[in-house]
């Protein structure tokens, strides 16, 4: 089992890195210093980590930082004596992607680009560090009625995220092949959870209900997702980490798939109940509307490589994760109205008048 002391979390302080830092601190038993490295974008907020730096303050640093700023990137692993990196940093929503591309070229690609570089150079030929890519399934494109996503599966991404996400897996590759610089990689489907940033699907639709307002369906709503509670794809990030074979891409999924529109249902019956209202009224909501350009039309992952060489598997229901998701967002209507205050708000009010 490979160990390290001090691991530079790039995105720790947006939805899945701010989960895999409380993972690795409360629940995986790490017993190092985690340096949680983020620009601070729209998506990010340290704000969804205060319990981890009031409980584990000295073992927990915040250094804001761009990744595609690489004097700062250097200076950072040299400061920290860096010897892994969990590599989360992106623009990460599909939508954005389609309205304004060139961020996700920069950061996605360029940014990974000279992650890479700075740990070639800082870690020159050494082969007890690690630099691991939390990469997505979208790489693979879209699939039909049937059939799964395996590793081995060609690329063939359609959206200008997921074209950034494949290039930036290649060099990670690339770098492995022709620089021997130790990698891993893993490819996950749809997260859900806490801290998700009310623009992707299930919290949107969650805090969209509570304030009694449309909910938007893109096109029939027949598009399928396979979804994975963010703390199991921690634990899978964990696992590679810690005894993945170097080189190699690990699938990561929920063995979960959903027609968005039977989704949006449960979800109003789940916000319905806990919030004592009629099912009818929640589902009165449900709005079609244009659908996204370019739309996936379904994901789904075979994940038998991760749980047969690492024995990990999707460990929380469905019904426990969407339960304890949406109290979170019940609970935590402060964070959700923050986050989606100021530059998102802007921003939404310009790109998404009528939707
Ligand atoms: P997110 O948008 O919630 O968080 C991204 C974080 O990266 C934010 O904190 C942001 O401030 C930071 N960031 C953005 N640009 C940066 C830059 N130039 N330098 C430093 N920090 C920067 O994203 P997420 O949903 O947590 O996704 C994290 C990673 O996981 C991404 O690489 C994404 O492609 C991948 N992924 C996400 C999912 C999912 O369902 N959300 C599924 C599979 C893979
Ligand atoms: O308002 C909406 N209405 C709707 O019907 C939104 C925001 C989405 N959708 C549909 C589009 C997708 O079919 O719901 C599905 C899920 O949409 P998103 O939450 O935007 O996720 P997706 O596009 O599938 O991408 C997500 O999973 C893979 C993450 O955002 C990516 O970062 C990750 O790589």
């Amino acid at each position: 089992m490979r160990e390290f002391e001090n691991i530079l979390v790039t995105g720790g302080a947006g939805f899945i890195g701010s989960n895999f830092i409380r993972y690795l601190f409360k629940s995986a038993g790490f017993a190092g210093r985690i340096i949680n490295f983020d620009k601070l974008t729209y998506a990010g907020n340290p704000e969804s980590l205060e319990d981890v730096r009031e409980e584990f303050g000295l073992r927990y640093v915040f250094e804001q930082g761009d990744i595609c700023d690489s004097a700062r990137v250097t200076e950072t692993l040299v400061n920290h004596q860096v010897d892994a990196i969990v590599h989360f940093a992106a623009e990460s929503h599909v939508d954005r992607s389609i309205l304004g591309p060139s961020e996700f070229i920069q950061t996605n690609i360029m940014g990974t680009f000279t992650l890479l570089e700075a740990a070639r150079s800082f870690w020159r030929q050494r082969q007890d560090v690690l630099f691991h890519h939390v990469s997505t399934d979208e790489v693979y494109g879209s699939l039909g009625a049937t059939g799964f996503f395996v590793e081995t599966t060609a690329y063939d991404p359609r959206s200008p995220y997921s074209a950034s996400k494949a290039a930036s897996d290649h060099l990670v590759s690339a770098y492995f092949h022709t620089y021997h610089l130790p990698v891993t990689k893993s490819n996950c489907s749809n997260n859900y959870g806490p801290f998700h940033f009310p623009e992707k699907l299930i919290p949107l639709m969650i805090q969209k209900i509570q304030r009694k307002e449309p909910l938007p369906v893109y096109g029939d709503g027949s598009n399928v997702r396979d979804w994975l509670y963010v703390v199991d794809h921690a634990e899978a990030i964990w696992a590679i980490i810690t005894t993945g074979r170097l080189g190699e891409t690990y699938n990561v999924g929920g063995e979960n798939e959903w027609r968005n529109l039977k989704l949006v249902e449960v979800l109003c019956d789940t916000v319905a109940e806990a919030t004592h209202r009629p099912k009818e009224e929640t589902r009165r909501l449900i709005t079609f509307v244009k659908d996204r350009p370019g739309h996936d039309q379904r994901y789904a992952i075979d994940c038998s490589k991760i749980k047969s060489e690492l024995g990990w598997k999707p460990r929380t229901s469905f019904e426990e994760g969407l339960k304890k998701t949406v109290a979170w967002y019940l609970d935590n209507s402060i964070w959700t109205e923050r986050v989606t205050s100021g530059t998102y708000r802007t921003w939404i009010e310009k790109n998404y008048h009528g939707r």
